[in-house]
């Protein structure tokens, strides 16, 4: 046995990016990994054959820069996060090694369909939307800028449900996506942490005088790590991505074992192993379920342990923890690490609470993704005190503390007391998630400018006045690399031919397009490329659903989850108008319209899969409508993921952005449509603004209502009726949908939309923005008719989204919140 290996003592094979070693590499891979012979391989005997082929040459470089690290004593950032939301990773594990051409040139020589290879992988879909793609970008934007950023989450066992559309309604199906196996992961089954729960919490004196805390008679479950390296293009770092899976504790077993309740023991095995099994597919509303905090504190425990014992290794005194790690937050879903950490700090390592609370706050940072209260986290008292007795004694402590400081603050203010404690008394007594985090953290960050705003301002105004200067907006990005370089290879290239390629990891170049704006032959190539991606689109909707969609027809685009806020109930309306207005005048020459939607409804939400019936009931009667022809046809493309994202984003003409004001933190969406080229029809919502302000009114549509003017309607007391009976266009509309014009055969199916949009009052003021929807889409119209002019208006979008890069947004994270530079190897 060899005890203290250098790395010297061993040889490696060299992995070449030349076509020639990868073409070597890859018969050979197939032959002693895969185990199949040339003659008989299956496309996925290819793809993984593939996969190992560029595992092989990641690992090197993964080893390197975990050993450069060390090294340097860098600082390391830690993303904790419920999601990741990777998509397919062969073609950007290619593209960030930098050896995407000589694949395919392989690709070629043996005859291999690369498409077709590509498509054998499944999406990784481990998260809802938003928030999860925004923890992918964000990794691979750490990974390219150089910085020690180390993503923590679970590995689910079931992603996203996969959506499939029955007789125009949702249907949820599991997403096996292990099935065929994952070559990206590297099991580590030596690498395992208990987690606690239950149990109590007891107190004794110890021999200094001093009470004790433990945490005893707790039930235990493994949390098993998987790492997947993670490639920065062009930068030879490699990061890792840990995710926790669980495992059944063997001491666990033993107990039934020795009862001799062999059955038992086995279903409490699978019991504990549920704890990793599926992703929440909930999007906005904060459920409040046991099995969710679970979740959380599992993957928070295992990372924690695992963060602090690389820290130890190195390092003796943990007041030099801040110094050395960051941890951010992926909205509060992991702030139960606050409680955790100072739970470590107290109970196990002895620190005083000061001391400890001082190190914990200058540790964590806090992201939030939304202002919707209904998405806010609260955990009911009781739920908590039986699956995490000591962390609720903390809690209990934290607040005690903090309201202390409160009243010192502002004396004789018992309402702002009731409004900042931690725990809510309102109803049931609950912990409040977001109130934790923001107590526990030296930065909290919204999403856009205007997000954090209106944190500041409103529903966390008053930890703005007793933190000033701990709120802070860093707006959101994509990461280029995926959302152009990758999505868009035909835009990405005319792009290249004219400014170069260093756009790819400095996107404010896209600046050197303004001028080819002006430049009809800049412009046909960017409307050739458009029109091969509506090409490729079109023969995707046939294939998927059926329908023809005319390539020169504008591709009126809205991709996102299905929620009430996001107002596909408000482009319907538009849908519906549009066809009303063909059929009082069919001889009217409008714009060919093309209109998409796709995106998942939670399981739970009824509003949601109504909505989604109800643009499947306007498809097939417009799509079928023989008085208007080919003019207008209305798309559902089910089952939006990463890759079909890639797919509508890159031949979208026109973006739908039309939330509320107020109510979107951020979108990301918006960000990839504009940057491929589509023009943008938006409120002055979230990061609409910014996008506005650089890209100029010119070139954007707007419409609509103001965040302060919704504030100001609510306020002064919303009166739908009011636009229902003053605007014809709108009534009719609204009355086809109550009556059952789209579907005869269940008049009332639709009553509960009317319903959300009139009586009671609609949260969402669809009806209030209708009027302004509808004079701007004219505006679209119009301009569509000027090929030259739209394309102009678009090049321009392209060329002002360098501000909108995840690299922008990733560098302000690391001066303003992390205090971490850049470490570089080789
Ligand atoms: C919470 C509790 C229980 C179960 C599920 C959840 C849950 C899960 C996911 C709550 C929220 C989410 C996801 C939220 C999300 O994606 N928000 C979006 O985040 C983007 C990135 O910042 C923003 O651009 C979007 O505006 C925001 O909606």
């Amino acid at each position: 046995m060899v005890t203290k290996p250098t790395r010297g003592v061993f040889k490696f094979d060299y992995q070449g990016l030349d076509a020639a070693a990868i073409k070597h590499a890859l018969a050979n891979r197939l032959l002693y990994s895969v185990g199949k012979d040339p003659l008989t391989a299956t496309d996925r005997d290819w793809f993984n054959s593939a996969a190992y082929v560029v595992r092989d040459r990641l690992i090197e470089r993964w080893m390197e820069t975990m050993r450069t690290y060390y090294r340097a004593d860098a600082k390391r950032v830690y993303y904790l996060s419920l999601e990741f939301l990777i998509g397919r990773v062969l073609s950007n594990s290619l593209m960030n090694m930098g050896c995407y051409e000589e694949f395919c040139q392989v690709a070629e020589e043996i005859g291999l369909d690369l498409r077709q290879l590509k498509h054998q992988e499944s999406d990784a879909a481990l998260g809802n939307g938003g928030l999860g793609r925004l923890a992918a970008c964000f990794l691979d934007s750490m990974a390219t800028m150089r910085l020690p950023g180390y993503g923590y989450g679970i590995r689910y066992e079931y992603g996203m449900f996969s959506q499939r559309i029955e007789n125009g309604y949702q249907v949820e199906h599991p997403d096996n996506w292990l099935r065929y196996g994952n070559p990206w992961e590297f099991p580590r089954p030596e690498l395992l942490y208990p987690v606690k729960f239950k149990g109590r919490s007891t107190s004794y004196v110890d021999h200094q005088g001093d009470v004790q805390h433990q945490w005893v008679e707790t039930e235990n479950v493994m949390a098993m790590a998987y790492d997947t390296p993670i490639p920065g293009y062009g930068s030879n770092t490699v990061n890792n991505l840990r995710l926790w899976s669980a495992k059944a504790t063997r001491e666990f077993d033993l107990d039934y074992f020795n009862e001799g309740d062999y059955i038992g023991a086995v279903q409490e095995k699978t019991k504990s192993e549920n704890l990793s099994k599926v992703l929440y597919p909930a999007d906005v509303t904060a459920s409040g379920r046991e099995l969710r905090l679970r979740q959380q504190y599992f993957f928070v425990s295992a990372s924690l342990q695992d963060i602090l014992y690389r820290f130890i290794k190195e390092h003796q005194d943990l007041d030099l923890l801040p110094n050395k790690v960051a941890i951010q937050l992926n909205d509060t879903h992991p702030a139960i690490a606050i409680p955790e950490l100072m739970r470590i700090l107290l109970d196990q390592h002895r620190i005083p609470w000061d001391k400890a609370w001082d190190i914990t706050v200058r540790t964590f940072a806090y992201t939030n993704h939304t202002l919707l209260p209904e998405a806010l986290e609260s955990w009911p008292v009781e739920m908590f005190s039986k699956i995490l007795p000591r962390h609720l004694e903390v809690i209990y402590e934290i607040n005690h503390r903090f309201l202390t400081e409160v009243r010192r603050l502002f004396p004789g203010d018992a309402d702002r007391i009731q409004r900042v404690s931690l725990i809510g008394e309102q109803g049931v007594r609950s912990v409040r998630m977001a109130h934790l985090a923001i107590v526990g953290s030296h930065k909290v960050n919204g999403v856009s400018e205007l997000h954090g705003k209106m944190m500041r301002e409103t529903i966390f105004r008053e930890f703005d006045a007793i933190f000033p200067e701990r709120i802070i907006s860093i707006t959101n990005g994509i990461t280029p690399r995926r959302w152009l370089n990758q999505a868009n290879r035909g835009l990405a290239a005319l792009v290249s031919a004219h400014i170069g390629r260093g756009w790819v990891t400095d996107l404010s170049r896209l600046r050197g397009l303004e001028s080819a704006a002006e430049d009809p032959g800049f412009q046909r190539g960017f409307q050739a490329v458009k029109r091969e991606a509506k090409e490729r689109l079109r023969k995707l909707i046939r294939m998927r659903v059926g329908i023809e969609v005319k390539v020169d027809s504008l591709f009126d685009v809205q991709v996102k989850r299905i929620h009430e806020y996001k107002r596909q109930l408000l482009n319907l309306l538009h849908v519906i108008t549009l066809y009303n207005r063909l059929i009082a005048d069919p001889t009217s020459d409008r714009v060919t319209r093309t209109v998409i939607f796709a995106g998942k409804s939670a399981p739970g939400y009824a509003m949601a899969k109504l909505i989604i019936k109800l643009i499947h009931d306007v498809a097939e009667t417009i799509n079928n409508d023989r008085r208007i022809g080919e003019r207008l046809k209305v798309v559902f493309v089910p089952n939006y993921d990463v890759s079909m994202a890639a797919d509508i984003i890159a031949a979208a003409d026109l973006s739908e952005q039309i939330s509320t004001a107020g109510t979107e933190a951020s979108g990301t969406g918006n960000m990839k449509l504009a940057l491929n080229g589509a023009l943008t029809i938006g409120t002055r919502d979230g990061a609409n603004i910014e996008i506005l302000e650089e890209v100029g009114e010119d070139n954007m549509f707007i419409f609509g209502l103001t965040a302060d003017q919704v504030s100001s309607v609510r306020s002064q007391g919303y009166e739908p009726m009011g636009y229902y009976h003053t605007n014809a266009e709108l009534r009719q509309a609204m009355d086809m949908i109550g009556t059952g014009y789209f579907c005869t055969e269940e008049p009332r199916r639709f009553a509960p939309i009317i319903e959300s949009l009139t009586a009671g009052g609609d949260r969402y003021l669809v009806l209030a923005d209708y009027a302004d929807f509808v004079a701007c889409q004219e505006r679209v119209d119009s301009l569509y008719c000027q090929p030259a002019e739209w394309a102009r208006k678009a090049i321009l979008n392209v060329a002002n989204m360098g501000k909108f890069s995840s690299d922008r947004t990733i560098a302000e994270y690391a001066r303003r919140i992390w205090n971490v530079k850049p470490v570089a190897h080789e």
